[in-house]
């Protein structure tokens, strides 16, 4: 069984498979804080976690252009400046169940939980990129992606593999890192140890966990997961049409928000002339959250939240916003309550009220606005 050495999980993980291990945090426990713990953050695998000796693990460098490096972990610690960034990892099948509820799709389950944010600590891809001689001064040559290798492997062999444009991967503001630690202290198994790729702003499918191999390159990644997964479609095109090279892959990703108490289907204590709802709010490519609005009576009438950003930089928000809003209600409210939500973020972009129309067959990137149906007894 190659899932027999399996790292220890903690039970409050919502396991939506259990080989591979995919796992969700429940929502309640996410918005209770900024960062979220690492024993309690989703994990997203596709294979079996592989077991990485840190003292003989080495990181290879190489592709066009480049000569040849191999780093270790200790390599990265010394040789490169520590950066640090707080960051958000989302996976793009977050809240899949909702566009599940339109029409059946392929993959996992996911509620609002495939989502985590955490502090993340290591060597920039940039700096180590230019140490193995990938340099501006050419525009990079013909080298357009950055791809990158997992240790994790399938029965033939095939390991993960992701890429991202060579832009986002040389630029020091764009903040990508080969991070080995996780809220201060080391990787956990679970979540690539002993060093990672973190692409902050991007969808959480390219940032490579137990990272073996980095290849500059004029393609992209020519794995499963870059070329015939993590792509959206017309909610027309279905498993008998669909050409998966007719749409890119994902990188940066929509905004986002979710509530996360109320619970979904719980019981709150009334009448009621208000309620209090916490959530998230989260972008890609860096755009911060700079509205939250929530409705309690299906979007005639709207309160807007307070916000909690980590980082309200207009460019490099890699982080989630949390958000708490005391939503008004009629005097005395009592039985089904719906609650909804939708955020802003700094391009002014925001989410479509239904999930219908962005329905897609692999059931990606939904953001439509986040409702919750409460009891009030
Ligand atoms: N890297 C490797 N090597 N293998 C994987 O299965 N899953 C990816 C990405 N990196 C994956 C990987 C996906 S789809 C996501 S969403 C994130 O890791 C999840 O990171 P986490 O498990 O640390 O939350
Ligand atoms: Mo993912």
């Amino acid at each position: 069984d190659p899932y027999a050495n399996e790292p220890q999980r903690h039970p409050a993980l919502v396991v939506r498979t259990a080989k591979p291990f995919n796992a969700e945090t429940p929502g309640a426990l996410l918005a209770g804080s900024p960062l979220t713990p690492v024993d309690l953050f989703y994990v997203r695998n596709h294979l079996p976690v592989p077991h990485v000796d840190a003292a003989t693990h080495s990181v290879r460098v190489e592709g066009e252009g480049l000569r040849t490096v191999e780093l270790s972990l200790k390599d990265l610690q010394t040789r490169f400046k520590k950066h640090t960034i707080t960051a958000t990892l989302q996976c793009t099948g977050n809240r899949r169940d909702d566009l599940n509820s339109v029409k059946p799709v392929k993959g996992l389950e996911w509620s609002v939980g495939a989502i985590g944010t955490a502090e993340f600590a290591g060597a920039r891809l940039c700096d180590v990129l230019a140490y193995a001689g990938l340099s501006s001064s050419d525009g990079f040559g013909e080298v357009e992606h950055i791809q990158f290798e997992g240790l994790d492997s399938d029965v033939s062999g095939t390991c993960y593999g992701a890429s991202i444009p060579v832009d986002k991967a040389v630029t020091p503001r764009d903040d990508v890192l080969l991070a080995y630690e996780m809220n201060g202290r080391e990787l956990s198994a679970d979540h690539g140890f002993p060093v990672r790729v973190v692409a902050p702003g991007i969808a959480g499918a390219r940032s490579v966990k137990w990272l073996s191999r980095i290849i500059a390159s004029k393609h992209e990644s020519d794995s499963h997961w870059q070329q015939k997964d993590y792509k959206s479609f017309s909610p027309n095109v279905d498993w008998d049409n669909v050409d998966w090279s007719s749409a890119p892959a994902v990188q940066e990703t929509n905004v986002q928000s979710a509530i996360c108490e109320p619970a979904p289907g719980s019981e709150v204590e009334g009448p009621l002339d208000e309620i209090e709802v916490t959530g998230y709010a989260y972008s890609g490519g860096g755009q911060p959250i700079i509205r939250v609005d929530v409705s309690a009576d299906g979007g005639a009438t709207w309160t807007t939240a307070q916000l909690q950003p980590i980082d309200a930089r207009r460019y490099r928000a890699w982080a989630w916003t949390l958000w708490k809003a005391t939503v008004p209600l009629p005097q005395g409210t009592e039985g089904p309550l719906r609650l909804v939500c939708k955020a802003v973020d700094g391009a002014y972009n925001t989410q479509p009220e239904s999930p219908a129309p962005i329905w897609n067959l692999r059931g990606v990137l939904n953001n439509a606005w986040h409702s919750v149906q409460v009891n009030v007894v």
